[in-house]
């Protein structure tokens, strides 16, 4: 049984999710709301290995099916040990990227096919979809300077730019799909700019 409500950050690199997390989480906090924060790959012990080996360079290349299957395998933790939970407790969990994130890496950039991505996310999830997905998008060249500016790049950061392309008009055409479920939040514009489209959405789902 379902209680709280389930918050889902997305977008490409560096268009400001982790940011945007934090303010979110208090936002909530400030309005009595207890909520869960977290991130995927990721959330659990074991999920969080799974993300080490995801996100590290090894000298094997990885496959695009074991990429897809390792993903899936630490949302399945995640679900059973965190989300469902939280929710079914009445807490808000707030997840820094989600199956979406799946659809547009593994399905958009890899170019894997999206009818075994869904029937994996209908075996791992059942039910279970995002209450609002806040997807930040922003042109490429705008999150890439943020990522580079940090310093290291990771195996996904390590990409070539028409990957993520790819990754955001998949970002894009999903949204396009369910306006009620996504907001796209312009991520290009300064931050106090961006957070205000972030309230108004968040006030759409508390009024729900
Ligand atoms: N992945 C996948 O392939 N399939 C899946 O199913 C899932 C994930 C779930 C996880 O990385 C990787 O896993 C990810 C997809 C893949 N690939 N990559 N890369 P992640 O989610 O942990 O990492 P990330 O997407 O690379 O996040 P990030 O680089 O940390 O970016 P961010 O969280 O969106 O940005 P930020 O850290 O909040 O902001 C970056 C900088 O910009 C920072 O200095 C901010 O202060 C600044 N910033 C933020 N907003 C603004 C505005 N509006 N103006 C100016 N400056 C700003």
């Amino acid at each position: 049984m379902k209680l709280g409500r389930f918050i889902t950050l997305e977008g490409g690199e560096g268009v400001g999710k982790s940011t945007n997390l934090r303010f979110i989480e208090q936002l909530l906090a400030e309005r009595g709301i207890e909520v869960v924060v977290t991130r995927e790959p990721g959330g659990t012990e074991l999920a969080e290995n799974i993300r080490h080996l995801l996100l590290a360079k090894h000298h094997e290349s990885i496959t695009p099916e074991a990429e897809l299957l390792l993903m899936f395998a630490a949302r399945s933790q995640h679900i059973q040990h965190v989300i469902l939970p939280a929710l079914s407790q009445g807490r808000w969990v707030l997840c820094d990227r989600f199956t979406d994130a799946t659809y547009a890496y593994q399905g958009g950039g890899r170019n894997m096919d999206i009818q075994t991505i869904a029937w994996l996310e209908q075996a791992v999830q059942g039910d279970l979809r995002p209450d609002l997905t806040l997807l930040l998008d922003a042109p490429l060249e705008t999150g890439m300077l943020r990522v580079r500016q940090r310093g290291l790049l990771d195996r996904f950061e390590s990409e070539q730019l028409d990957f993520f392309e790819r990754v955001r008009q998949a970002y894009l055409r999903r949204a396009g799909l369910d306006r009620q479920r996504y907001k796209v939040i312009d991520a290009s514009l300064a931050l106090p700019e961006v957070q205000e489209q972030i309230v108004k959405a968040v006030d759409g789902l508390e009024s729900v």
